[in-house]
């Protein structure tokens, strides 16, 4: 994370002009100078640099940038092709709202769309932390200050992402995850407090009467879909003040398929908190992940099956006390199928997850399901079934075999690591390009 010599606020996942700086030596940039129009090229450019995993796009000179508008980055958390580097982005990122009683103040990402000169209609769902605290300044009859601040140190923007607990501060979280501080200076308007070196800030108040609402969609969401002429009510968010700096750069992100910021941040964060809360309950939970390819609806977790048969258990218990743990949790929100598999599984391959799934856990007789608890609104399923699209809809698929939980695996896997003795397998291998078969 940077020399020693590095001021701690020009660290990459402290300053996101330094972290733009980070993906221009790590090669993961590309400075466009070209003039692009900010209504719809730029968006169609991200989306489409999302999907081939391209370097990140730096948008030097948007239509209209002589105006008012600021330069633009592109797929700011997105994935690299190099399959070595494929987190990068992620890397570099590691290393707005009181309560009432100002005790807990809440950073996170949401939704918003402008719906006037000076407002924003901005996606507010039970049980969020967003909404909790909403609540309470509903309770107490007064508009709820907010800001919004963009282009804010990687590690900020990570943290805002993680299904963290109620009443814990990501600011502070921050503080604990990098063991650095985050500069912060006060809004002009409020007492809330935004990270001072912030690219772009908006600041202002979300109205707490129940019949000041705008209409907020169509969206296109971190599912893939677009559902055309579909809105929501959502509370009218008044901006009273922006601030930015000297030439602002502006992050944005395109959610749609594979593979964007929603899918990149959403997904392992969720993933992390999950393992963290099954290893905090004495579950022999080695990792766990949320395979892209189920565009982050799964997560699978890696068992260690040692400590799975010292336990005594069966698949039903076991099945059940995870559902209880993960889909009755503010960390679960977001996940419809946990798949259970043993050690020989890795997680982050979904080759791996896909052949435990399909060969190990049998329909009905493997399958768990939940169907009292909350669901997460936005995947279409849920949105547009034919059923409460509010609760249930969730499943435990136990891909462990039997004797995983008895004795031990009684199998030998048919592939070339485990099928022959390693003598051949080195012969084979030392051999395979002089016999013409190298990729
Ligand atoms: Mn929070």
């Amino acid at each position: 994370m940077g020399d020693n010599k590095t001021p701690v606020n020009d660290l990459p996942h402290m300053n996101f002009r330094s972290y733009i700086g980070s993906l221009r030596n790590d090669n993961d940039l590309v400075e466009i100078d070209t003039e692009v129009d900010p209504y719809l090229e730029v968006g169609a450019i991200i989306r489409k640099v999302c999907e081939t995993d391209g370097k990140a796009p730096l948008f030097k000179n948007p239509k209209g940038k002589r105006g008012h508008l600021f330069q633009i980055l592109g797929a700011p958390n997105s994935l690299r092709s190099d399959s070595t580097q494929r987190y990068g982005r992620l890397a570099r990122h590691l290393g707005l709202l009181p309560t009432c009683d100002a005790s807990w103040t809440n950073w996170s990402i949401a939704r918003g769309m402008n719906t006037g000169p000076d407002q924003l209609g901005v996606l507010i769902a039970k049980p969020q932390h967003i909404w909790q605290i909403q609540q309470q300044w509903k309770a107490e009859g007064k508009d709820m200050p907010w800001a919004l601040a963009m282009g804010v140190p990687p590690a900020a923007t990570m943290a805002a992402g993680m299904p963290l607990p109620d009443g814990c501060s990501e600011g502070e979280y921050v503080g604990a995850m990098t063991g650095h501080a985050i500069d912060v200076v006060k809004c002009e308007t409020n007492e809330l407090l935004v990270p001072a070196n912030s690219e772009i800030v908006f600041e202002g108040t979300i109205s707490s009467d129940a019949e000041d609402c705008v209409l907020e969609g169509p969206f296109g969401e971190m599912h893939g879909y677009v559902y055309p002429g579909e809105r929501h009510k959502s509370p009218s968010v008044r901006i009273d003040t922006i601030t930015f700096r000297d030439n602002a750069i502006l992050p944005v992100s395109c959610p749609g398929r594979l593979t964007d910021e929603t899918q990149t941040m959403v997904g392992p964060l969720a993933a992390a908190e999950i393992r963290q809360r099954c290893q905090d309950h004495g579950y022999p939970v080695v990792e766990a992940m949320t395979p892209f390819e189920s565009q982050v609806t799964w997560v699978a977790l890696q068992i260690d099956t040692v400590r799975l048969r010292q336990m005594k258990t069966t698949a039903a218990k076991l099945c059940k006390s995870f559902g209880e743990l993960i889909f009755h949790h503010k960390c679960g929100l977001t996940i419809h199928r946990v798949v259970l598999v043993g050690d020989d599984i890795d997680v982050y391959n979904f080759q791996d997850v896909m052949w435990a799934f399909c060969t190990r856990c049998c329909p009905i007789k493997d399958e768990y399901l939940f169907d009292d608890c909350q669901a997460f609104l936005l995947i279409p399923y849920m949105a547009h079934g034919n059923w409460n699209p509010l609760k249930g809809g969730k499943v435990i698929s136990n891909a462990l075999l039997a004797s995983e939980y008895m004795d031990g695996p009684d199998w030998e896997t048919g592939d070339f690591e485990h099928g022959y003795p390693d003598n051949v397998k080195d012969r084979v291998i030392a051999r395979w390009d002089e016999m013409g078969l190298h990729t």
